[in-house]
């Protein structure tokens, strides 16, 4: 149960840049002439701008960039995936209110999302920053029937679906640092954390947090992350309606998972590789414990990081922070 308003607008956003007419949405939408019109005022008035031609029809120019979940649920192309939504305005954290739900028995695919954390974090219990109305901060519930040792590879599997999401909404190309970063010339536009709720050989839960500056100007960065983050915005020169990009998020991070479960890792390692920067570059790799110094050469089938030390020795890694 959709409101109709939305489901013009998805049918907009399918149209790409060819017009729909009115005609089309009418009898699509088992409505009148007239009442497609009323709608579109409707939506203009909320900040939608059309390009709208007699013969043709009307060419989505702008949308606004709100996250109503009725407009994230009007775009989706998923079978599960953002099916429920828990939305508000301020949370501590996403992960933390996913774990709870997680808890509780929520359905595989669930989504929490907000416009402000207030305790955003990253891994290690690090500040993620996330400002009011600019980014994309949520979590996904994810229930994989998979072993505990397979959680890491969805920071990887993630990794993929948030470049393909991107680049389709947007045209712009991040590249992947492993393991749980997207850059934009080099530097910060996204940030993965994969946490899990498991027993000792199955998982019970992925709880997949992802945090994405959007529409961040550069001054919207504080001082403390300012030579280190930037935006799509910033990139495109223009600003992108978060609730589109979600909804491409939950598709390809459906459709990616899905194809880890089903098939295993070789695909998505491919893919993973392909937009890695990572990949083929002399690192810093600094581990809870040590630091090593090599060249990244690959990543094994479990998602682990070959680093060729200057002995000729191949060194695992498993978890760590990385220099390029
Ligand atoms: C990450 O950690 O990159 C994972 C971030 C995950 C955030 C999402 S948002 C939704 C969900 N709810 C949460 O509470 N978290 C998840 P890590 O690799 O540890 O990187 C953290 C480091 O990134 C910080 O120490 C800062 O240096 C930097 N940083 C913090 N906020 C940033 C931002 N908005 N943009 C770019 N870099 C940032």
């Amino acid at each position: 149960n959709t409101p109709i308003k939305y489901e013009i607008v998805k049918r907009l956003f399918a149209a790409k840049d060819k017009p729909i007419s009115g005609q089309q949405l009418a009898d699509e939408l088992q409505i009148s002439r007239t009442a497609v019109w009323k709608y579109m005022k409707q939506l203009e008035e909320e900040g939608y701008e059309f390009e709208a031609t007699r013969k043709k029809g009307y060419l989505l120019q702008k949308s606004p960039d709100t996250l109503d979940p009725s407009k994230i649920k009007a775009l989706l192309e998923t079978e599960r995936f953002g099916r429920e939504i828990i939305y508000e305005e301020s949370l501590t954290s996403t992960q933390t209110i996913a774990h709870q739900l997680a808890q509780e028995g929520a359905l595989d695919g669930t989504l929490v999302i907000c416009e402000e954390q207030t305790e955003g974090r990253g891994r290690l219990m690090r500040e993620w920053k996330s400002q009011k109305g600019k980014g994309i901060w949520m979590s996904i519930i994810m229930r994989p029937d998979v072993a505990p040792y397979q959680a890491p590879q969805f920071t990887l599997v993630a990794a993929v679906a948030l470049t393909y999401a991107i680049f389709d909404v947007t045209g712009v190309s991040p590249a992947i640092k492993w393991p749980n970063d997207l850059l934009i010339n080099g530097m910060k536009c996204t940030g993965i954390l994969t946490e899990m709720q498991a027993d000792p050989d199955r998982v019970n839960a992925i709880i997949m947090g992802i945090g994405i500056n959007v529409n961040h100007q550069q001054e919207d960065f504080g001082e403390e992350i300012a030579s280190i983050a930037t935006s799509l915005r910033i990139s495109l020169g223009k600003e992108i309606d978060r609730a589109a990009l979600v909804a491409k998020i939950l598709y390809y991070m459906e459709a990616f998972s899905k194809q880890y479960v089903a098939e295993g890792f070789e695909k998505i390692k491919t893919l993973w590789e392909k937009n890695s920067c990572t990949i083929g570059n002399r690192i810093k790799a600094t581990t809870l414990r040590e630091t090593f110094i090599g060249k990244a050469v690959g990543i094994t089938k479990d998602g682990v990081l070959q680093l060729l030390l200057d002995d000729g020795t191949i060194k695992e890694i498993i978890s760590a922070d990385i220099e390029l």
